[in-house]
């Protein structure tokens, strides 16, 4: 059906519009379901919405500015189902309220994210509420083909109300006709992209942000599209090649306003390519000042193409603004993937010198890498890794499965050929195989993608990453292997899609998988709870023994431990190092040959047994010891275990942890500025 046609048709819902006196708003950031029909939800998750965040400030900007009516109270309601459950029934049950109304938005919708989008849809159109789904699947699929798809199609034809494109300089519009029952099936904003420059600023919510694990970190898009033509790639599809940018005193306001309200100080600015944000420097600046004559230290991530750090002063700047990660589009060491996917702009040869400018400057760099390009073979991708590893230096990889996203110029000529694709939208999300690969076996494919994770983050690689990591940069990187570890062993997922805690809703399964019973759920919940109990403590040890053989140790300790050395060696080798420390002990010296200078160890301190003085550098000895008595307990050799000893290593086991996880949960540099004085 041609999308013209929608322009004039008008529906008429239930509800009468005169009698509305209460409006809700509700907007939702639909999850996706895993491999069982469990819809993706996390105790606590990573990275808030900033689509969810940009709805909102726009709806509040109206709702301030009474675009929809003096008399009309609103309530503006954010729900992201990767947090947290989303109350459809309760929601339904409001509309019927006497004078009241309620407004569905389903946000920010990516294609894996459309069948679960498309569920709760359902539930609202079957409750009898206005529904509109809005973001890439239904902008991308819309903006490369004349027809609706299918899916899409089904939606419409069920009264949900479809927005392709933009809604800066329309949304009031939107509401103002659902409001007043004349939503239209399709509204079309493609060929009149906003102006951003004086437009609301994402906005924030103190109750979404703790859903969170860092509760200080906040999103803004400084600018959406981008002026290159990767054929993955949906955004200049729907966002367009010119950059559109908003202003930079807006940028400033909110940022200021932010930290003052909600103590926001790391920014991750979601542009996708913000070296190309005609705008930047003025941000830099902006940034710099803020630090400088307000003294508001903000801290923020930004994406940038390969190209960006010959850009005069922009790495430099960018350091000084606050940035302390870039994420690059790096996609392939391989020059002829690289031309398949009509990156020229990408050159191998420059990748080295690239890392070290951003190296040099102390801001982490993060590539992004995708697996499944025509010219990747499984033998191809593990050596490309491993040059990777070895050659051009990158802290951090986020690997990814070449899709064919809706909205991309590689799903439009797959399209048009004919060829197979993934009918299932929820496997689009870069971690599934969603085509045929004429170089990889079924399943190989997806084998080799995940080798190339476990390559990348072995525990020799992360070691060696993170000795030479800058102190600036110790903590970010060690928390995101945590992370990255966690979503990718454990959760056998993406680390853009997972967080702390897989929860997964008994009844809220995806149509198809059968609902279980309450006692099998609890048994698999329970088997599930218990393995995931296991590989935490392993990661939590693996990641205990890099912090320890890694750690960045203060100018106090390096140089108590050279004198204690030197003296050593001065008293001729007539005193022992254990003489030495406990005569140290005796004058009542504290002798930290491990300083964690937190409450925490100063308590722990009086509690320590004497303990303090053995912490290692590496957990060798402990694990060696636990492992012996391991193989004693097997061999039902229980007599042969001292009891003394299982006690006094588990004391040095547990106070080893609680070390490591204040060291992390302060996440602080222990720089020698840090730490002199102590
Ligand atoms: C930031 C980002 C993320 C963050 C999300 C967290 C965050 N802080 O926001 C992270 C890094 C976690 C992430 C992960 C993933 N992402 Co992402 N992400 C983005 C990015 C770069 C910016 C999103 C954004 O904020 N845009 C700005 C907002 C305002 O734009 P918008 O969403 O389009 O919304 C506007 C309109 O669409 C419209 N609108 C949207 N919804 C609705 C609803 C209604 C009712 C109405 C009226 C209007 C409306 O109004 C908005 C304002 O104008 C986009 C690319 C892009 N430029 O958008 C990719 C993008 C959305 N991601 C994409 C993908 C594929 C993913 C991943 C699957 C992994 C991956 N390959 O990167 C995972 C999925 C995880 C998940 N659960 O979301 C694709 C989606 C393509 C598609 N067809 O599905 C995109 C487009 C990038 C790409 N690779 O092409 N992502
Ligand atoms: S550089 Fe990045 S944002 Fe720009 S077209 Fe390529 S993939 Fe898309």
């Amino acid at each position: 059906m041609n999308a013209g046609v929608f322009e004039v048709v008008t529906r008429q819902s239930s509800t009468n519009h005169i009698a509305c006196r209460h409006l809700t708003i509700v907007l939702i950031k639909p999850s996706k379901y895993d491999d069982e029909g469990y819809v993706i939800r996390h105790l606590r998750g990573v990275l808030p919405s900033n689509t969810l965040a940009c709805l909102f400030g726009l709806t509040e900007d109206l709702n301030r500015r009474k675009i929809l009516g003096n008399d009309l109270k609103i309530k503006i309601k954010i729900l992201d189902d990767t947090v947290q459950k989303i109350p459809v029934d309760k929601i339904i049950r409001s509309n019927k309220r006497p004078r009241r109304k309620t407004i569905v938005a389903l946000v920010g919708v990516q294609s894996n994210q459309f069948p679960r989008a498309a569920d709760i849809a359902r539930r609202f159109r079957a409750g009898g509420l206005q529904v509109l789904i809005g973001g890439f699947h239904v902008s991308g699929s819309l903006s490369l083909f004349p027809d609706i798809m299918p899916e899409i199609q089904e939606l419409i034809d069920l009264g949900v109300t479809v927005v392709k494109g933009e809604v800066e300089e329309t949304w009031g519009d939107i509401l103002v006709d659902a409001l007043h029952d004349r939503l239209k099936p399709l509204y079309d904003f493609m060929d009149c992209k906003p102006d951003l420059f004086d437009k609301p600023i994402p906005a924030i919510r103190r109750s979404y942000l703790r859903r969170f694990m860092t509760s200080n970190f906040g999103t803004i898009d400084c600018g959406r599209g981008c002026p290159y033509n990767c054929s993955f790639c949906t955004i200049i599809n729907v966002q367009g090649h010119k950059v559109r940018a908003r202003s930079v005193e807006t940028l400033k306001s909110a940022i200021r306003e932010n930290h003052r309200r909600h103590g926001i100080d790391y920014y991750f600015f979601t542009d996708d390519n913000f070296a190309r944000n005609d705008c930047w420097r003025e941000i830099f600046k902006m940034m710099a000042r803020l630090r400088a004559d307000e003294g508001l230290f903000i801290r923020f991530m930004i994406q940038v193409d390969t190209q960006a750090y010959k850009i005069t002063d922009f790495v430099e700047l960018a350091f000084r603004a606050g940035c302390t990660q870039v994420f690059i589009g790096m996609e392939s060491i391989n020059p002829k993937n690289l031309k398949a996917a009509c990156k020229p702009q990408n050159k191998v040869q420059e990748y080295s010198e690239m890392i070290g400018a951003w190296h040099r400057a102390k801001i982490a760099t993060h590539i992004a890498y995708i697996i499944g390009f025509p010219f990747d073979t499984p033998e191809s991708v593990e050596e490309d890794v491993n040059r990777l590893k070895k050659e051009l230096g990158a802290q951090q990889a986020s690997f990814f499965m070449l899709t064919p996203l809706p909205g991309s110029l590689d799903h439009a000529h797959m399209m048009h050929k004919g060829k197979y694709m993934d009918p299932d939208l929820n496997r689009y999300d870069s971690f599934h195989e969603t085509t045929r690969h004429p170089n990889f076996a079924p399943g190989e494919w997806y084998a080799t993608y995940r080798k190339a994770w476990l390559s990348f983050y072995s525990f020799e690689h992360m070691r060696h990453l993170l000795a030479n990591a800058c102190p600036e940069n110790y903590w970010n990187i060690l928390r995101n292997f945590i992370w990255y570890k966690n979503s990718v062993q454990i959760e056998g997922g993406h680390p853009m899609v997972h967080g702390l805690f897989r929860l997964k809703d008994r009844t809220d399964r995806r149509p198809g998988f059968t609902i279980e019973p309450r006692l099998a759920h609890f048994v698999r919940r329970f088997r599930d709870v218990r393995g995931l109990a296991r590989k935490w403590i392993a990661l939590m040890l693996e990641m205990e023994e890099l912090w320890l053989q890694t750690r960045i140790r203060s100018k106090a300790e390096i140089r108590l431990i050279f004198e204690l050395k030197r003296a050593r060696e001065e008293i001729n080798c007539n005193l022992r190092m254990a003489e030495l420390q406990l005569a140290y002990y005796r004058t009542k010296i504290h002798v930290p040959e491990l300083h964690v200078p937190t409450k925490l160890t100063l308590a722990f301190r009086d509690l320590n047994f004497g303990l303090a003085k053995r912490i290692t550098y590496s957990r060798a000895e402990i694990q060696k010891f636990w492992a012996g008595t391991w193989r004693k307990w097997r061999h039902k050799k229980i007599f042969h275990i001292p009891p003394h000893k299982v006690i006094m290593y588990l004391l040095r086991d547990v106070q080893l942890f609680l070390l490591f996880a204040a060291a992390l949960l302060r996440a602080q540099v222990e720089s020698p500025e840090n730490t002199a004085e102590l």
